[in-house]
């Protein structure tokens, strides 16, 4: 059945307003189900491959947390070997821990062996499956159960780790971020990597309701509140050279981002508050200088 509803569910079990199902859906529609998905332990496995509850229309795999790269590229290999590389592309979803963390071993063998694979990064900031955990993508001054709100600590200390730029220092041809508050570039983004043979990676920013602690009709808007205060970039690569940024209009202030939610309320009262807040929007305007994402004059 070629129904675009099909490839992802209906009848998984995330929480009403997850970010990263829109992804998953944009994605398998793009590619029109013709993929073979990879799916690292993680939130989305959990809500989409119960046994008996299954929601997935294409072939897929559930990996370990750490392994989604090494098996996609198996998966690749066992394809080219078969000479079955018409029938779909390799895809891989995994969770910004799986990715930045755990998983970053066999991502890098994955990239190195420059495998004919779409990795998608879908970020929702923390290990969301096990009940927020600070994971290498936790932005600073969040509140998790591993980073707890107390009179010495204000929250996670510390950036994101540049994924974007680890992506591209290993020399793989398409390297973009995207966001699930921008369907159409992400949708262009997947058509865009799949022209290119070898490793891509997409890194794809999804709020989580429970762990971020916003109104579950507000995650679109929290998403793209991200993208328009300059924390989120979205930017191009190909072949190692950044070819497109979206550029923002209207910058607004982080403040904007972080007050409508829960994991960030505490910075508006604690003493090193104001410090995390700058922190913050010193990152926004690096991330501005870096990719020039406002037009001058
Ligand atoms: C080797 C190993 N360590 C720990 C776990 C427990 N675990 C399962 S999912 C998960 C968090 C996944 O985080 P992320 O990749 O960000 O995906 P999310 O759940 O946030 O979607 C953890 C710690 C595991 N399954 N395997
Ligand atoms: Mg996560």
């Amino acid at each position: 059945m070629n129904d675009i509803r099909s490839y992802f569910g209906p009848g998984h079990g995330a929480c009403p307003g997850c970010g990263f199902p829109i992804a998953v859906k944009i994605t398998l529609e793009t590619l029109e189900g013709k993929a073979f998905v990879v799916n690292s332990t993680g939130c989305l496995e959990i809500v989409s491959s119960m046994y008996g509850r299954n929601v997935w229309a294409v072939p897929y795999i559930h990996s370990l947390f750490e392994n989604a790269g090494a098996v996609a590229g198996g998966i690749d290999a066992a394809l080219k070997a078969l000479g079955r590389k018409n029938e779909g592309h390799v895809v891989v979803f995994a969770g910004d821990g799986a990715t930045a963390d755990i998983g970053i071993g066999t991502l890098s063998g994955m990239f190195d062996r420059n495998h004919d694979v779409l990795y998608i990064c879908y970020d929702n900031e923390a290990y969301q499956n096990t009940g927020n955990q600070q994971s290498g993508l936790t932005p600073p001054g969040a509140s998790t159960t591993t980073t707890p709100v107390g009179d010495l600590l204000p929250g996670k200390m510390g950036r994101k780790k540049d994924m974007i730029g680890i992506a591209v220092a290993h020399g793989i041809p398409y390297v973009a971020s995207a966001s699930i508050a921008f369907p159409n570039d992400l949708r262009r983004k997947v058509k865009r990597a799949i022209e290119f043979e070898g490793a891509k990676y997409l890194h794809v920013h999804a709020p989580c309701v429970t762990g971020w602690g916003i109104d579950g009709k507000l995650t679109v808007e929290v998403a793209r509140l991200a993208v328009e205060t300059g924390l989120y970039p979205l930017v191009e690569y190909e072949n190692g050279r950044l070819v497109r940024v979206m550029k923002l209009k209207k910058r607004k202030p982080v403040e904007e981002y972080l007050k409508i939610q829960r994991r960030f309320r505490h910075l508006f009262k604690h003493p090193l508050g104001e410090k995390i807040i700058k922190e913050l929007q010193q990152i926004a305007d690096e991330n501005v200088k870096r990719y020039g994402l406002e037009d001058e004059g």
